[in-house]
């Protein structure tokens, strides 16, 4: 949910001068989740009541994260807390004809998938917890999007026609659009038709609204979304159409899977590009790992059981992911994960891929020494975030991104007492720098990562099936609780307005956002 992009990778060590694609993702710099609204594992499941000022105030208590390692008297938790310095070059404009030829055959996908599961899903919850009309939240902004008088942001694209949108509840829209053949037989989405109720997290270019339809275009006071915004001029400036484009179709094709949070719409308007998510309401596992510091082996097998399956998904469709890191992974009301942000994924098939992107503490070594990478990074990072749980830091760190590659390379794991035979063959069989042996990069795929002992005891059917609840259920008040999310500052006022007519080759790829 941090990704950012910034400036060029210093890696002249390792990266040839050809490798001129970086992208960093940003690890967060802390957490302001208070103590007391961690669960324990006994959590039950479920919202408790609702305090009816819940709903209106804000209840997050800033604390300070735990020291970090402060077992062992060292002072890596600052360094670990501290941000990581984010790269990026440039990429250039012109979308491949692999994207070009993904992103068309998306916009038929997209609508032709399973109609809204409803799984799980807080937004789709039949349940009533509170009369909406108790619920009234107060909207300070004068205007979120960052929209000003001289540059008052149309509704979308004319093209987005035959909206009665007194009568349109969003729900109907959102379930219409799932299962529409075209997306120009449904009426179109606004921004306006949503009250901005809070940011859920913040990127370069992007940001995580969480939002409720307003009255007119509500079925329930319980219909809660993430609506993820991207402002046109940043994504230009910062040459990420084609990761956006990227990112929208392969949210589109992912779905139904529940481990994925669920995009039910997108749609773009003069200054931005906009995303209807799924609101997972148990936020990021980052919080939960830095103030438990380490998670237990339990919790450990069944958030990388999950994330398994999630990545047993994506690369039965030639997906690969390539931003693994519990930023990325938040939880739903009931426990489970929720994978988000795939500004990084690609559909490459079985082919391999060079630009350079991830976390570094996350990087597989052929993608430090740009060799070409596959789905393979996938399960390197699979193992470092096995590590990450059940240590409470990764296994390869330090200060500067470039020592951190150094001992990427060279490759040597030391795992603490704590960490049994069978846990230190798998993180040692995942995070395997030869391509050939390396776990889930051989003929049997996923199947040989689900098979090791590691997972003993784990009824994969039943996860897959979400029969039990996660080892940590979120305590929420109502499906719009937000206290596990950090809180935000409001966005600065943009009076740099975005103009369309000067980037026509863009516009043309965002028209059909
Ligand atoms: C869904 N729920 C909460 C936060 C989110 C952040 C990014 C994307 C989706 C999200």
């Amino acid at each position: 949910m941090t990704s950012t992009a910034s400036s060029p990778l210093p890696l002249s060590g390792f990266l040839p001068v050809a490798s001129t694609h970086v992208l960093q993702s940003q690890r967060p710099q802390s957490n302001n989740l208070s103590p007391s609204s961690i669960p324990n594992s006994s959590g039950s499941a479920g919202y408790s009541d609702v305090p009816k000022s819940a709903a209106t105030s804000s209840n997050n208590t800033p604390f300070q994260a735990p020291g970090f390692l402060s077992n062992s008297g060292s002072n890596q938790n600052s360094n670990i807390q501290s941000p990581t310095p984010n790269f990026f070059m440039s990429n250039p404009l012109v979308l491949s004809p692999q994207v070009s030829a993904n992103c068309s055959a998306a916009l038929r996908d997209f609508h032709l998938s399973d109609q809204n599961s409803g799984h799980n899903s807080p937004a789709a919850s039949s349940d009533t917890y509170f009369d909406e009309d108790d619920m009234e939240i107060d909207m300070t902004m004068e205007d979120p999007f960052g929209r000003n008088k001289m540059n008052p942001s149309p509704p979308s694209h004319a093209t987005h026609a035959n909206i009665n949108e007194a009568s349109q509840k969003i729900k109907t829209i959102v379930n219409a659009r799932s299962t529409a053949e075209t997306r120009n037989a449904c009426p179109a989405l606004h921004a306006h038709q949503f009250e901005l109720l809070r940011t859920l997290g913040t990127g370069t270019f992007a940001r995580v609204w969480l939002v409720r339809p307003k009255r007119e275009y509500r079925t329930s006071g319980t219909e809660f979304y993430a609506l993820k915004v991207l402002k046109k001029k940043d994504v230009v400036k910062l040459k990420q159409v084609e990761h956006v484009l990227n990112e929208r179709m392969l949210l589109s094709v992912s779905r139904p899977q529940p481990f994925i949070v669920d995009l039910f719409a997108s749609w773009s308007d003069r200054e931005n590009l906009y995303m209807l998510l799924e609101y997972s309401p148990g936020g990021e596992v980052f919080t939960y790992l830095r103030k438990m510091r380490r998670f237990s082996q339990v919790q450990t097998q069944f958030y990388i059981a999950s994330v398994t399956l999630i990545l047993e998904f994506l690369h039965d469709r030639g997906i690969v992911y390539r931003d693994l890191k519990p930023e990325n992974i938040l939880l739903d009301a009931r426990g489970h994960v929720k994978l988000v942000d795939f500004g990084f994924a690609k559909r490459i098939g079985s082919q391999e891929t060079y630009t350079l992107c991830g976390t570094p503490e996350y990087l597989s070594p052929e993608v430090i020494q740009s060799r070409g990478h596959t789905t393979a990074v996938d399960w390197w990072a699979l193992g470092i975030l096995t590590y990450e749980f059940l240590c409470g830091f990764p296994p390869f760190y330090d200060n500067s991104p470039f020592a951190i590659y150094e001992k990427i390379v060279q490759g040597r794991i030391s795992f603490p007492a704590s960490l049994d035979e069978t846990t230190r063959d798998f993180v040692s069989r995942l995070c395997e720098a030869d391509l050939s042996s390396r776990l889930g990069n051989l003929v049997n795929g996923a199947r040989d990562v689900k098979n090791h002992p590691f997972f003993f005891g784990i009824d994969w059917k039943a996860l897959g099936e979400q029969k039990m609840n996660g080892p940590l259920v979120p305590e929420l008040s109502f499906p719009g609780d937000t206290r596990y999310f950090d809180e935000y500052p409001h966005p600065s006022p943009d009076f740099e307005p975005y103009r369309p007519e000067s980037h026509p080759q863009e516009e043309n790829f965002f028209r059909d956002f």
